[in-house]
């Protein structure tokens, strides 16, 4: 039993006709993204346990859903790129040939639906319309993602509108939970393929199949293809006081604030004076030479899949904002006085009354204080950005943003200062290459393991990493002196006993400010071995100088060349795995050391 499909596209009716004679749902549904269709999806979940609704009147449209213990985040080492040619996937990326790993998960697929419902997802990874926009259509069997979807892409029939009516360029997405088995469980990409096969999973990043595996893996090798970018990415507008609006897009690893970042709220003296920051996007870009040669940014999602914890008023009003109606949250805590959500850092009051994120009931306070947290860390809200109070006016503009400034970063605890410019986009690129984060306590119980991530696209990359720093240095020669400015941030930055000493948070706004300054040729800088940085007259430090003493500025804006020199060596290092290393980024780590040495 079906309803019809809601296209004659004959690629795609091809492919799902192949994609149920695998798997053999009992029912194929097509979903058109109709507000009928999505409540009664949403109703047959509250009444089998898949969702729970949460409290109306406090959280309108809001559910609830709780995943495996087994399944609470994106599981790298089972993520695999799967090109004909090993060279291609490069050495940092888990691979396997499309041959051996078809043998492996046909058997794994076949009838794997039997008993249950085969839902057919169209959607649109960027606004329909869009010039930059691709179409997916992932099939599964969780009503959890289809609700999902719905909030994070543009779903439903309009994405075939898109699409057309003869062509194959869509992304095939096939996803089923099965036995949500860990032993069993796949995230495998065929970028020569457009295609994208999960299994064994129920989890966010793992059966979204718009989000990481589509939006950043094989798009970034179709912009390889295509001559544009996917990047990892927030994407802000950062509005002047004489309504002048300026975009920025920043890529940091994961957890190093990026959703906070693109939220920001600017210190009272910036308000007064009229600046505002907008959100186009809080996690993925998509770039392309516009008509006037400048780059062009838009956001190919729809909403936010955010990190709950640690999420509150003060950290980040907006995003907090953005979850109060149609939000699904997973794996947070329930409060069940009033069948509502909290997590850590929420408030200073655990519910007493408490449904931890595993379904037990438990004494908030009580369980927090034996050592358990209530929400999982992983544990995530699935927001529509049409709550968020600062969406850019230009969040569906088919254009996208045209962008000024690109910020990479990650946590470094001493050698990075606060805020540094490359001297040109290849020397920019050399400084993405080299992004690396820190661990922290937390994560791993060693303090300050370094960890490449370049770009922060080390889990994202579809192809080898270093074709794809080619591919940046190719983009660079096409917009030429149209290229946006290249910087690098660092909010981590600690003292001998460990603080951080730049506050962060709303404050980095006044960093944001110098970007854009230098952007506009505004503001001179000091030229450093490692790039251009800020003269400490030119960073607006009103209203923090009893924090960011002039002694603590020093600190942030300090170039150790010893530091700098074992950076050299690292880096050194970690370049050999690659055979295809571009020379340009050899050459530059050269004159890297060779400045350091004069
Ligand atoms: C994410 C991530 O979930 O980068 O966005 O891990
Ligand atoms: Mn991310």
């Amino acid at each position: 039993m079906s309803n019809k499909p809601l296209t004659t596209n004959p690629n795609v009716l091809a492919w799902v006709d192949e994609m149920v004679a695998l798997t053999t749902p009992d029912k194929v549904v097509w979903i058109d993204g109709s507000e009928e269709q999505l409540e009664a999806l949403k109703n047959e979940a509250i009444s089998t346990g898949e969702m729970i609704e949460l409290n109306q009147e406090k959280l309108p449209g809001c559910l609830y859903h709780r995943t495996k213990p087994n399944d609470v985040a994106r599981v790298e080492d089972r993520t695999f790129i799967c090109t004909e040619k090993k060279e291609d996937a490069g050495p940092i990326n888990n691979w396997m040939s499309p041959a051996d790993m078809k043998a492996k998960l046909i058997p794994m697929y076949t009838g794997v639906m039997k008993g249950r419902t085969m839902y057919v997802i169209p959607y649109s990874m960027g606004p329909i319309g869009s010039p930059l926009a691709k179409v997916g259509v992932e099939v599964t069997d969780s009503i959890y993602v289809v609700l999902n979807m719905n909030i994070m892409t543009r779903m439903g029939a309009q994405a075939f509108e898109n699409l057309g009516e003869t062509s194959n360029d869509f992304v095939r997405g096939l996803h089923s939970k099965a036995d949500v088995d860990p032993e069993g469980r796949y995230i495998v990409q065929f970028p020569e393929e457009n295609t994208i096969w999960s299994i064994n999973s129920a989890y966010g990043g793992n059966v979204l199949l718009g989000k990481k595996c589509f939006a950043l893996r094989i798009a970034s090798f179709q912009g390889k293809n295509e001559g544009w970018m996917a990047e990892h990415m927030l994407i802000l507008g950062l509005e002047k006081p004489n309504g002048d609006v300026k975009y920025i897009t920043a890529a940091f690893p994961s957890a190093c604030g990026k959703t906070n970042l693109a939220m920001l709220i600017p210190p009272e003296g910036y308000k007064k004076a009229g600046y505002k920051i907008w959100t186009v996007g809080d996690d993925i870009a998509w770039m392309k030479p516009g008509k006037d040669g400048r780059l062009y940014a838009i956001n190919p999602e729809n909403g936010f899949f955010g990190v709950a914890p640690g999420t509150n008023e003060k950290s980040n009003f907006n995003a907090l904002e953005s979850t109060k109606k149609n939000t699904i949250f997973t794996n947070v805590a329930i409060n069940n006085d009033d069948n509502t959500v909290w997590w850590e850092k929420f408030d200073k009051n655990p519910p007493v009354n408490a449904t931890e994120w595993k379904g037990a009931k438990v004494n908030g306070p009580e369980y927090i204080a034996e050592g358990n947290t209530l929400a999982h860390p992983n544990s995530r809200f699935t927001a529509p950005a049409v709550n968020c109070p600062c969406l850019s006016p230009e969040f569906n503009n088919p254009e996208g943003v045209p962008v000024s400034a690109i910020i990479f970063g990650g946590r470094r605890a001493k050698t990075t200062p606060l805020v540094y410019q490359s001297f040109d986009w290849t020397h920019g690129t050399y400084m993405g290459s080299a992004v690396s984060s820190e661990t922290t306590a937390a994560a791993t119980g060693a303090v300050g393991v370094l960890r490449h991530d370049p770009m922060a696209m080390k889990p994202f990359c579809g192809y080898d990493m270093a074709d794809y720093w080619a591919h940046w240095l190719e983009m660079g020669e096409k917009l030429g002196d149209k290229a946006p400015k290249i910087f690098n941030v660092n909010w981590f930055k600690q003292d001998e006993d460990g603080n951080f000493i730049w506050p962060g948070f709303g404050d980095n706004m006044r960093v944001l400010d110098w970007i854009i300054k230098r952007c506009e040729g505004e503001v001179d800088a000091q030229e450093t071995a490692i790039g251009y940085l800020p003269k400490p007259e030119d960073l607006n430090l009103k209203g923090i100088e009893d924090e960011v003493t002039p002694e603590v500025l020093d600190k942030l804006l300090a170039v150790d060349t010893d530091l700098w020199k074992a950076e050299v060596e690292e880096m050194r290092n970690y370049y050999k795995q690659f055979d295809r290393l571009p020379k340009a980024l050899a050459d530059e780590l050269d004159k890297l050391e060779a400045r350091l040495n004069k």
